[in-house]
């Protein structure tokens, strides 16, 4: 590495770690913390993904899951924090998932949540666990099961379900026996899952179906729990708020009943947009972490993966910044003055307390985040690196021949 970057990184370092001291904050405290986060990345980022206009297939897309796992090792390499990758079926079917471990585990990865595809065969038109004939219902639950074997076999303890069930008119379909189908369908995947393994349901208000979505929001989701079992959890995708939404208060909410699962980190402006995390929405990212740490044990069990398509920019490295992104959220929300937050808000001081929190959202926590990495063996300056590192003109030099993977 450059001598000079390395020694005015250390210096900007070295200065804000005796400023945070001096007003109290425990400098390697944070670094720890950021240290010890996990980040699940999904398979499906590394494929080619578009929107219903256009595809745009890039160079040196992954052929198969074993390639994804490796452009998903360089995520993790030079951020230190990402052995994780989720895996969507059939996207990631493969005849042998103990030799996709194996791959996995050559690389320092790991499979992370199983996500079961409910939504693109002929048979779901009218939903999967929702679809008013019974033989349809039994297709989606046995695919359900068939991700509860997937997920003992790569040695993942979640799984991770989102179903496109809905209705688009009014009177097409009764809004309660689906919901009913769906309790019946999600009992028997409960009760198949092994003790250590969690369902989390991932809601949506709408898309692909416009009327009505049959878990629509927080409250069809936790209500959904609370009837299978403490084993099911909410997921919170950042795309699936209407806009207006306050998030982190569905976060804290369920955090408080013990119910939040997971996120699906992304950024969205109009719709379900999967942007980089943080692009869009950097002080909700931040509001989000400030009720995470707040939350302390109660969030000790939170799955953080993200869920991003990546159509124009370049996939490994948007993958990279959304990581650092949250990185840079969890470590502002780390710096919030809790003492004189509790202080404020009992005091009534309302711009004295907003204003804790603007002073920790304001803090450069760059040289933080990069200490961090460095300690975990990563990379600094992780974008740079990776530039530098010409992964991405070796594997589209290699990765010729062979249909490129994508979502559809
Ligand atoms: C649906 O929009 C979603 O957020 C779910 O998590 C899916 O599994 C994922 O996107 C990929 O399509
Ligand atoms: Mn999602």
């Amino acid at each position: 590495m450059d001598r000079t970057i390395e020694t005015t990184r250390s210096r900007m370092y070295d200065a804000l770690a005796e400023e945070l001291t001096a007003s109290g904050v425990d400098v390697s405290g944070v670094v720890e913390s950021l240290k010890a986060q996990r980040v699940e990345t999904p398979s499906w980022a590394y494929g080619n993904s578009g929107t219903r206009f256009k595809v745009f297939p890039q160079p040196g897309v992954p052929r198969d899951p074993f390639e994804k796992f490796e452009d998903a090792a360089q995520v993790h390499r030079h951020t230190g924090v990402c052995p994780g990758v989720a895996v969507h079926i059939p996207w990631d079917k493969v005849e042998d998932y103990g030799a996709l471990r194996a791959h996995a585990d050559s690389l320092g990865m790991s499979i992370g949540a199983v996500n079961p595809n409910l939504f693109q065969e002929e048979e779901y038109k009218l939903g999967s666990v929702c679809h008013p004939d019974p033989a349809v219902r039994r297709k989606a639950t046995n695919h359900l099961l068939e991700c509860v074997e997937i997920a003992k076999a790569t040695g993942s303890d979640i799984l991770s379900l989102w179903f496109a069930d809905g209705t688009n008119y009014p009177g097409q379909d009764s809004l309660t026996q689906r919901r009913h189908r769906m309790l019946e369908c999600l009992a028997e995947m409960y009760d198949a899952m092994p003790q250590q393994m969690r369902m989390l349901l991932e809601y949506k208000p709408y898309e692909p179906a416009f009327y009505h979505t049959d878990l629509a929001d927080w409250g069809t989701a936790l209500t959904m729990c609370q009837r299978l079992g403490e084993r099911a959890q909410v997921l919170v995708d950042l795309g699936h708020h209407l806009q207006g939404t306050n998030v982190e208060h569905i976060v804290a909410l369920l955090l408080d009943e013990g119910r939040l699962g997971g996120f699906h980190f992304n950024a969205r402006k109009y719709g379900d947009d999967d942007l980089i995390v943080g692009s869009v929405n950097p002080f909700e990212l931040f509001l989000i972490y400030v009720e995470l740490v707040g939350a302390g044990p109660a969030a000790g069990d939170v799955a953080y993966m993200i869920d991003q398509s990546h159509n124009i920019e370049a996939k490994i490295e948007a993958m990279i910044l959304s990581v650092t992104n949250l990185q840079e959220a969890y470590a502002k929300a780390l710096l919030v003055d809790r003492t004189a937050l509790e202080a404020a808000q009992r005091d009534g001081d309302v711009l004295g307390a907003h204003r804790l929190l603007l002073d920790a959202y304001s803090t450069d926590v760059r040289p933080l985040c990069a200490r961090a990495r460095e300690e975990l063996g990563a990379s600094p300056d992780p974008i740079a690196a990776f530039r530098a590192s010409g992964y991405m003109e070796k594997i589209a030099q290699e990765r010729v021949g062979g249909t490129q993977m994508s979502w559809t």
